[in-house]
């Protein structure tokens, strides 16, 4: 029984490495009301790999939670550009 808890353990670990919950935190250009961060959102969380986005007018700020075994940041930005906003790009692109 004891070695059969350590290979279930290991499994588990070994998906839990892969699949990784990632914050980011994405500027927006262009949002000017409630429905535009809405639709935004939405975009956000249409995507696949998303878990959670929160996004806010005043600061012009996406906050994504993503896993990032399922999807890129790069994808998140193309999700928001095809809502009609810019994204801007990353600072540490250096
Ligand atoms: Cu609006």
């Amino acid at each position: 029984m004891k070695f059969v808890t350590a290979i279930t353990g290991l499994i588990l670990f070994g998906g839990m490495a892969m699949a990784k919950d990632v914050t980011a935190q994405i500027k927006v250009n262009g949002m000017t009301c409630g429905s535009c961060a809405v639709s935004v959102k939405r975009a956000l969380i249409g995507t696949k790999g998303v878990k959670s986005a929160d996004v806010s007018v005043e600061k012009g700020l996406a906050t994504v939670v993503y896993d990032s075994g399922q999807v890129k940041e790069q994808q998140l930005r193309d999700a928001i550009k095809k809502t009609g906003f810019q994204a801007e790009p990353p600072k540490e692109t250096r």
